[in-house]
């Protein structure tokens, strides 16, 4: 179930007809974006692409590039090892019925123990084939023409991007004061051959270890992998709460305990079978402008002042695999990876709120704009409790628009979503503004990071909810005709 490599992932997207292997040398300047983007666009998010001649600068770079790997629900299940990402919550789902939690932070911490049960935890070794060939960085070695980021296939991916940016890094770090390992996908941009901007925003773990260090004053190790287990990628990008270790996620989700093994430069443990390790370091207080990128909002972010990430070395396997992903104007192959969390983590979510059915962040919204939850509404004011207690739940704090419908809507359907919310609501009684965090990346907020967020109880009104008329019945035909008029057509076909 595991896959021993990317390489091994790549192959089964080939067996089962999810990829396009593109053999023509194809510049990694725009049009590996361009490409990509239009496969991200087709129906159901396309096919995965296999850039077998990525050309960097005018060369053809030694690592081909994988994109929309993700990028599907056939594809992510794939990734993840299952036919569908529902086998995971409902393994989820499992854990917690052991021993049914009271409250949210008692079922965060029994499914940790639950998969520790499982056997995923991860073991040390000494060796890994991510360190076939090492390039140490400050010392090249002598007369071999030095190694750098210039011979890795990096895309420019928009026309007024500040650089080439590395989009789907791995970050490893820890905590200098309790040792907990953390992993986030935090993008770098290319600054030179051995330099990048390392963009962890100020709400993500990353930032929070850099901040230890930085009050320690001490230089921060930090290993960035690419590849391996497509099930790494993923534990990086889910937010997991604090404390969850996203190497032990890996584990339970590939259903096989990680391998780590000791980087070559720097004290930090990396999974053994990634495909490429930049080890480095960031040094306490030096900041540089990173930016523009064409960001996953579709717009472009704005140059800020972000920690620089000094490699010391690049390790890889001898047949590495640069995977990749572009984000822009949705859909995205990220729509995917965020939907896939929502699945695998409703059963959690549903402890904290029992009323809660389902929930969809739609694509339109990019992840912290929009939010479609539908509930089993008992008392009143209720879809108001079910919002508040989403904008106090992790990155969930971010959401924009939160819209509240009844459990017979469905919310994986936009346009039945729209017609409940414009049917149901009268605004002045059914809206509430309230302050919150705001996404760094989000440039409608007057200030950055701070902002108001709105929630639309899109419910049938109960008494006590201040509608004091009679509400209507929805529409529905009856069973009966619905069966005999399915018959009739058949018999037209
Ligand atoms: C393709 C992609 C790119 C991302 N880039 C960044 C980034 O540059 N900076 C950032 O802070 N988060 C980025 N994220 C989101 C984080 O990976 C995500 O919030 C993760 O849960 C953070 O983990 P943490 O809670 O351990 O910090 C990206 C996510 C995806 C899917
Ligand atoms: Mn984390």
């Amino acid at each position: 179930m595991a896959y021993g490599s990317f390489g091994k992932f790549i192959e089964a997207l080939d067996q089962a007809s999810e990829l396009k292997r593109i053999a023509i040398p194809v510049d990694t300047d725009l049009l590996i974006t361009e490409w990509a983007d239009r496969e991200m666009k087709s129906p159901n998010g396309g096919k995965a692409l296999l850039f077998e001649q990525p050309i960097v600068d005018g060369k053809k770079s030694e690592f081909p590039v994988a994109i929309n790997t993700m990028g599907s629900p056939k594809r992510i299940a794939m990734a993840l090892g299952r036919e569908s990402v529902d086998e995971i919550a409902q393994e989820i789902q499992l854990i917690l019925k052991a021993k049914p939690p009271t409250d949210l932070r008692e079922g965060w911490s029994l499914l940790k123990q639950g998969i520790h049960l499982l056997q995923a935890r991860p073991k040390s070794v000494k060796e890994g084939a991510c360190q076939e060939i090492v390039h140490k960085i400050d010392k090249p070695q002598a007369g071999a023409e030095a190694f750098s980021l210039a011979d890795l296939p990096i895309l420019k991916c928009w026309p007024k991007d500040g650089g080439r940016f590395i989009t789907l890094p791995n970050v490893h770090t820890r905590d200098p004061e309790t040792g907990a390992r953390n992993v986030g996908v935090y993008r770098l941009q290319v600054f030179d051959e051995r330099t990048t901007a390392m963009h962890w925003q100020i709400h993500k773990v990353g930032a929070r270890h850099g901040k230890r260090y930085y009050e320690r004053n001490e230089r921060m190790p930090v290993a960035v992998t690419l590849g391996g287990d497509p099930a790494y990628s993923f534990a990086a990008t889910a937010p997991l709460p604090d404390g969850l270790d996203e190497i032990l996620f890996a584990g339970f989700l590939r259903k096989k305990s990680v391998e780590l093994v000791p980087c070559k430069t720097i004290d930090v443990d990396v999974p053994a079978d990634v495909d490429l390790v930049l080890e480095g370091y960031v040094q306490p207080g030096e900041m540089r402008p990173e930016g523009p990128f064409g960001d996953h909002t579709g717009y472009y972010t704005a140059v800020e002042d972000y920690p620089v990430f000094h490699l010391s070395a690049i390790t890889h396997r001898r047949d590495a695999i640069y995977p990749t992903t572009i984000v822009g104007v949705p859909p995205m192959e990220d729509f995917y990876l965020g939907d896939a969390c929502v699945r695998i983590f409703l059963p959690v979510f549903k402890m904290n709120f029992p009323e809660l059915v389902d929930m969809t962040l739609p694509p339109e919204g990019v992840f912290h704009n929009l939010v479609f939850v539908s509930i089993r509404k008992q008392y009143p004011y209720q879809a108001f409790k079910v919002m508040h207690g989403l904008w106090g739940m992790g990155q969930m704090m971010f959401s924009k628009y939160i819209v509240v419908v009844d459990e017979d809507c469905d919310v994986h359907d936009t346009s039945e979503v729209l017609f409940r919310l414009c049917a149901n609501t009268d605004p002045a009684r059914d809206t509430t503004v309230i302050k919150n965090p705001s996404d760094s990346l989000d440039h409608a907020p007057t200030e950055q990071n701070i902002g108001s967020h709105m929630g639309f109880d899109a419910t049938r009104k109960l008494p006590g909810e201040n509608y004091h008329r009679q509400w209507p019945e929805l529409l529905k035909m009856t069973d009966e005709a619905r069966a005999l008029v399915d018959e009739l057509q058949k018999k037209t076909r």
